[in-house]
């Protein structure tokens, strides 16, 4: 079972100029980018069954949701970046590997639900995500939501990530399913209130501040260095230090469901997306 950091920036969908995405684009953000293309290439060797994302714009208060729409259809719009990401979606679920999630969540003691409603839009950060991966949408999905939010005050729920990850490898395993993993987050998360009149302008993309950029750089050595053990505290520290997007719990569920391999990650690219920082990341146990 691989895993991928896979950030998902409107920005660049927007760059890559696809069919289903309305905007149109002159490129931008290409060293990220390169990183995908570079995840592609990985993933394709991988050769999965199943993509499972975790996304942090899919915010549910009351418990941790899983999509069982067999066949999600519709339009995906960023509500800060409308002007970027209007992205019309069509993809299959695998239902019986999205059931049998919601159900391991749920006897682990999680409040966990399947949504069955086809009406709900899917989240920019599952599409962009899964866009991202795999543009051709040829592998089916399970996609759950956050329980949690990048945008509270209060410390990460970090500890529910870590048994909705051993909930997600039991169904996994139970399912027989060869999945790949995929968490939605960008690393730090402050980003302008301003856009530049030509929004992919390279000119004047930079990190928020020195301070964001350091402590992406501190969380990235320990991902460089492995093993994801010490990320165990190192993903906190950086939320504390950074307001990380990883607060949302992505990145944590992941490494959980990896059962926090003794490896190290392979960091495909960082770049910075409207000052926000972004790292493109594989982990192969
Ligand atoms: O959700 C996002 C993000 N994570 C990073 C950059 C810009 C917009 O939206
Ligand atoms: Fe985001």
């Amino acid at each position: 079972m691989a895993g991928y950091l896979a950030p998902h920036p409107p920005h660049l969908v927007y760059a890559e100029n696809p069919p289903q995405n309305e905007p149109r684009s002159t490129g931008g953000w290409e060293v990220l980018r390169w990183g995908y293309e570079e995840l592609r290439r990985r993933l394709a060797v991988h050769a999965p069954d199943v993509l499972v994302v975790h996304a942090p714009h899919w915010i549910t208060m009351v418990g941790h949701h899983v999509n069982c729409v067999p066949n999600p259809r519709g339009i995906s719009v960023e509500p800060i970046f409308p002007h970027l990401f209007r992205y019309h979606y069509d993809f299959a679920t695998d239902v019986d590997l999205a059931e049998a999630i919601v159900a391991e969540a749920a006897d682990a003691g999680l409040v966990a639900s399947a949504m069955r409603e086809p009406g709900v839009r899917v989240d920019y950060a599952t599409i962009g995500a899964l866009h991202l991966a795999n543009p051709a949408w040829d592998i089916p999905v399970v996609s759950l939501s956050a329980n949690n939010n990048p945008y509270f005050y209060s410390d990460a729920a970090l500890d529910e990530m870590e048994v909705l990850g051993a909930a997600t490898a039991r169904a996994i395993e139970r399912t027989g399913r060869r999945a790949v993993l995929l968490a939605s987050n960008s690393l730090s998360h402050l980003h302008w209130d301003r856009e530049p009149d030509l929004p992919e302008d390279m000119g004047v993309e930079r990190p928020f501040d020195h301070h964001q950029y350091a402590g992406d750089m501190e969380l990235l050595q320990v991902v460089r260095e492995g093993p994801t053990e010490r990320l165990r505290t190192a993903i906190p520290k950086h939320i504390a230090a950074t307001q990380a997007e990883t607060k949302a719990g992505s990145l944590t569920w992941m490494l959980a469901a990896m059962g926090w391999p003794a490896v190290a990650g392979d960091v495909l690219a960082y770049g910075t997306v409207i000052a926000t920082g972004n790292a493109v990341v594989e982990w192969v146990p």
